[in-house]
Parts: C-alpha cells; structure tokens; sequence
C-alpha cells in the first residue's frame, strides 16, 4: 500500500496503482456494451440524417420512429449508462481498492438484470411495438414488454452503483476520520443522485405505463407522466456529465502532467450538482400548460443554481491548464495554451469536449431563460443542444478515457499509431458535429421540428427554408458515421489486439499549498436532507395540483 501525505496531514491511502484483474472483467462487459451500443445506434443516426435530407427512404418497411427510437435508446440510455458504470467500477477498484467478492457479485447481478432488460426492450422495438423515442411518456403508447425491459435496465443499474457504493462505505470504515479518494467520492455522489432521480421514472413505469399497456387501467393522466419523467430527465443529463467530470477533474491534471487544482472545489462542485439536479425537471415542460407559473418560475431559478458548479469545473480546469503551462515556462495572458499536450489523444479529446460545452451550455441557458424557450422549445434547436452537450463534451471525454482505461483493463497497450487513430477520430468528431449541431441550431431558429421525419409540409415556404439545412445535417452525420467506424476500430484493436504491456490509468495529485478538504463535504446525511428538502419544495404543490385537476386522462396512441 503507497500512502501519501499533503503538507495538511490531509492523508490519503492508495490501496493500488492498478485496477484488480476480477474487477477489470466487470468493467470491460460493459464497457462492450457500450462500444456495441455506439455502433447500432450510429447507423440508426446515420440512416436517419439520410432520411431527412429528403434524397433517401427506408427499405423493408422500417418505420422513421422506429429507427429514432434506436437510435435514442442505444446512445442516450445505452451506450451512457454500461460506459459509466463500466467507467465507475474500474475508478473505485483503482482508488479504493479492490471490490470483495460478494460486491463484485452483486455488480454482476446488476449487469445480467440490465443486460435482459435492455435485450426485452430492444426486441421490442425491432418488432415495431415500441416505437416510443427515449423520452417514453404518455400519450404514445409502447408495448408493455419495453417498459419492463427498461425498468430492469434501472434497477440493473442501482445494484452495479450499490456494488461501487458498497466498496466505498467500507473504505471509509476501514479509514475513520480520512478523506476519501476523490474519484470514489464522486462516483457515490453520481450513485446517489442517479437513485433519487430514478425513483420518478420508477413510479411513472409502475403506477402508469405498465398498468396502462397491459390494459388494466384505460386512461392515463398525460401530465403527470411527463412530470416524473422529466424529474428523472433532467437529472439523467447530469448522471452523464458527472463522469466526465470525473475524468476533467482527478485524470485530465495528471494528463497534462499538472495536479488538481482543489479537492475540495471538486467535492463541492459534485454536492451541488447533487443538490440541484433533481428539482429543475419543469424546465424542460415550460410550455406546458397545467403547471403553474410559479412554480416553473421556481425551478427556473434552481436551473440557474446548477450552472454553478459548471462554472466553479470550468474555472478549476483552466486554473489547471494554467498552473501547468506557467511551470513549464510559458508567458504572457495565453501562453500556457502552447504547452499542453496536444498530440495525446488522452488529453485532446477530452479538450475538445470542454471546448464545446461552452456553446453546448450557452445553449442550455438559453432553453432554460423562460421567454426563450418558447421559441426553441420542441425545434431542431433543442437536438442541437443536446448534441453538442452528451454527443459532444461527454462522450468525447468518454472516448479519451477509453482509449487508455480498456488497455490498462485488458493488459494491453495504446501504440503510438491508436493514439494518432484516435486523434483523427477526434477531429472527425468535431468536424461532423460542428457542422450537423450547427445546422441544427440554425434551422431551429427558423422552425423547424425536432423528432420529425422528412416532410415538406406541402411545399410550405418555410418548410422549403430547412432543407439546405437538413442537407447540411446529413453531411455532419455521415462524417459522424465515419469518425464510429474509427472508434470501433481502434477499441476492437485495444481489446484484443494491441500488444501486451501496461497502460496507465492516471490519477492527479491535490496541488500543493491546498486547504484540507473540510469533513462536511462528505457528509452525505447534511447533503441528503437539503436534497429531499428542494425537492418537496420544488415538487410537492405543482404535483398535487396535477392529481387534483388533470382532465379524464388519455387512452394513448400509437401512429406507426
Ligand atoms: Fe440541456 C434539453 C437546459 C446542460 C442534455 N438537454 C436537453 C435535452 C438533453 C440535454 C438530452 O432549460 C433534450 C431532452 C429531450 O429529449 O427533450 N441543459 C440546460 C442547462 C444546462 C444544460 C441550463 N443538457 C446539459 C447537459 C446535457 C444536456 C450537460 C447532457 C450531458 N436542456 C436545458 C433545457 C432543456 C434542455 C431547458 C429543455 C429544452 C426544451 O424546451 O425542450 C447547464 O447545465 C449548462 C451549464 C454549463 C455551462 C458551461 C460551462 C463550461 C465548461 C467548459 C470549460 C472548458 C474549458 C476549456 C476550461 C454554463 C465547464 C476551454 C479552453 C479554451 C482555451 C477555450
Ligand atoms: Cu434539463
């Protein structure tokens, strides 16, 4: 065991520099998934920008929603939540230690128990009975089939973070009064917010859905669906972006060769996405009419609360870019920009992404501004946004970390020509994506529809505006496409391929001169009460109003 010590007595215990080999198993099976799950809902992606270029249509009778809803299922739900858990398990093997046999077991149960639900969701979908798009509420109406299988890729995936919580409960047993490893600290608090958030679409699925798809209630209250599906919704968004925060924070310092800025910036920044989360689902139902004004108002203004931390992880990030550059001699207001490790694919991808949440997150506050929404609400604008923020900034973190954390899992290296590989892949990527969310953006802001096959609305004028866009759009998504192939094909090489040796799977120091991390960060039951505290208050009125005044309730619909 390598213990080290800050000049703060701020010790922290590294049980291994290495992830154990029976964890690395657990972490690779999802991490395949994942890779699997990319290349499937690519080519959805692929066929559907053809689509809506006008110039291509369907063979066999694939229906437009059907191949969307792969599409989003695959890379929203999919490829997100094997990669993270996938992720998370090797980060708490490698910082806390090995998981004991009964928790590695317990992770396995939840693989196999998100594994069938994922495989009953997606038959149905292929036999075209579920063609629903991933945001499943009501009206529209899935088999029950699918609802099950996704319930079960839920609670598959509370048990694998109990199995990862688990690990870190005994750590900190076995290290009374110590600070905890930073990455396994993160990921309880990612576990945690994903469980609470999980909990609306749980009830949506068990008290709505499947009642309603089985036929033992007839009506459905329309409303309330989408009201706790969007308390889960918008919370899901972050249970993506927190690992790649993970990674910007305690990997990407040790990357560029600099240390965390501040451990307790980053617990905090973690706590307060915790905090805000959950009570701020209304901002994606501001035009939706049944809630009151006021408490959209309410949780407009909790919206704006979790910008902060983002912007507490962008200061962080170029204090570290910063910091390292100065050491290594730059000058001047920009001259650290020079030194950064721009040939490292392990460093450039998750750049990029930061780089692009910039746009990605100006955007969401624009969705988020009350007045605004109403003019990008349900456009193409909104698609833009959301690939720029989880198709950009995290999967592209998520890349960059693959890249070094499946070698190091399987033994193997990432060889001078992958690394090369993945840096084109990276900037197909950006290309592809500059382009296809550009397009989106604009033709958003001229009216065009999101979720919406081709269609030239009978030769309308405006309708005749968007296509150039569409066009554009297919131009995007097809180097997209291309940028898959390349990923696919270094990962197949970095699985089974590259030669034996030894990656690293690096961790950055806290900067020297740093305060002890205060012992309030870590306590999880302060934190858990001001959590379910905002989420009464944001939910608990605008909930019993629905209950209360909700019109008969809907029999559903299915269009295909
Ligand atoms: Fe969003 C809709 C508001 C962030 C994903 N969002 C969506 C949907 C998805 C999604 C999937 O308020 C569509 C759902 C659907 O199907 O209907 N979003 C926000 C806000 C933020 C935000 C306020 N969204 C995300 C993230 C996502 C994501 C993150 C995925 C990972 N979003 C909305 C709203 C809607 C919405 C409305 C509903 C719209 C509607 O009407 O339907 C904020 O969290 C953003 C804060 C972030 C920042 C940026 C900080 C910058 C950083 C980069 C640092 C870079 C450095 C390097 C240091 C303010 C951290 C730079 C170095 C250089 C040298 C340049
Ligand atoms: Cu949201």
């Amino acid at each position: 065991k390598k213990v080290t010590h800050n000049n703060k007595g701020n010790s922290k215990v590294i049980s291994s520099t290495k992830v154990d080999r029976k964890d690395a198993k657990l972490a690779l099976a999802h991490i395949m998934v994942a890779f699997i799950a990319l290349f499937v809902g690519g080519l959805c992606g692929l066929l559907q920008v053809l689509v809506r270029s006008g110039q291509f249509k369907l063979p066999f009778g694939i229906g437009y929603y059907q191949v969307l809803t792969v599409h989003g299922v695959l890379l929203g739900l999919i490829l997100t939540t094997y990669f993270i858990l996938g992720f998370q398990t090797a980060a708490v093997s490698r910082t806390a230690g090995a998981l004991s046999n009964k928790q590695r077991k317990t992770g396995w149960v939840g693989f196999w128990i998100m594994t069938i639900g994922m495989l009953a969701a997606a038959t149905m979908v292929l036999l075209n009975e579920a063609s629903v798009l991933y945001t499943f509420y009501a009206p529209l109406q899935a088999h029950w089939i699918y609802y099950l299988g996704l319930t079960l890729v839920v609670v598959g995936s509370w048990i694998v973070g109990l199995a990862q919580s688990l690990r870190y409960i005994q750590w900190r047993k076995e290290n009374k009064g110590q600070t905890s490893p930073l990455l396994s600290f993160m990921v309880v608090v990612n576990n945690l917010m994903w469980f609470v958030a999980t909990l609306g679409v749980a009830a949506e699925v068990l008290f709505q859905l499947l009642p309603w798809s089985l036929g033992f209630i007839e009506r459905i209250d329309v409303l309330l669906t989408r009201t706790l599906f969007w308390y889960f919704g918008h919370a899901l968004v972050y249970f993506w972006l927190l690992p790649a925060y993970m990674v910007w924070y305690a990997i990407v310092p040790k990357i560029v060769g600099g240390k965390i800025f501040s451990d307790a910036l980053a617990r905090l920044s973690f706590m307060l996405f915790l905090l805000f989360s959950i009570p701020v689902g209304v901002h994606h139902q501001l035009t939706e009419p049944g809630i009151d004004g006021f408490w959209k108002f309410v949780q407009v203004v909790l919206t704006f609360f979790v910008v902060i931390p983002s912007l507490l992880t962008a200061f962080s990030m170029f204090a570290t870019f910063e910091l390292r550059g100065r050491e290594l001699g730059a000058k001047g207001v920009f001259g650290w920009f020079k030194n950064l490790p721009w040939n490292d694919v392990r460093f450039l991808l998750p750049f990029i992404g930061m780089v692009a949440f910039i746009p990605g997150g100006a955007g969401g506050l624009v969705n988020a501004s009350y007045q605004m929404n109403q003019l990008i609400h349900n456009t193409i604008w909104v698609t833009g946004h959301f690939h720029l923020t989880v198709a950009t900034t995290v999967v592209l973190t998520f890349f960059g970390t693959a890249y070094w954390l499946i070698p190091h899992l399987t033994g193997r290296k990432l060889t001078k020509k992958m690394n090369n590989l993945g840096i084109v892949s990276g900037i197909l990527w950006s290309v592809g994506m500059v382009i296809m969310s550009g397009a989106m953006h604009i033709a958003g802001l001229f009216g065009a529809p999101r979720r919406s096959e081709y269609s030239t609305y009978g030769g309308s004028e405006q309708a005749t505006e968007w296509i150039s866009y569409q066009v554009a759009q297919a131009v995007g998504g097809t180097i997209l496409f291309i940028a898959i192939l390349f990923i696919i094909g270094i990962v197949v090489n970095l699985l089974w391929f590259a030669p034996k040796g030894e990656e690293e799977f690096p961790i950055a120091e806290v900067a020297e001169g740093a305060e002890k991390t205060p012992a309030l960060l870590e306590n999880f039951k302060v934190w858990g009460v001001i959590l379910v505290a905002l989420i009464l208050i944001a939910y608990t009125i605008p909930l019993i109003d629905i209950v209360q005044n909700s019109p008969l309730g809907s029999k559903g619909y299915k269009f295909w």
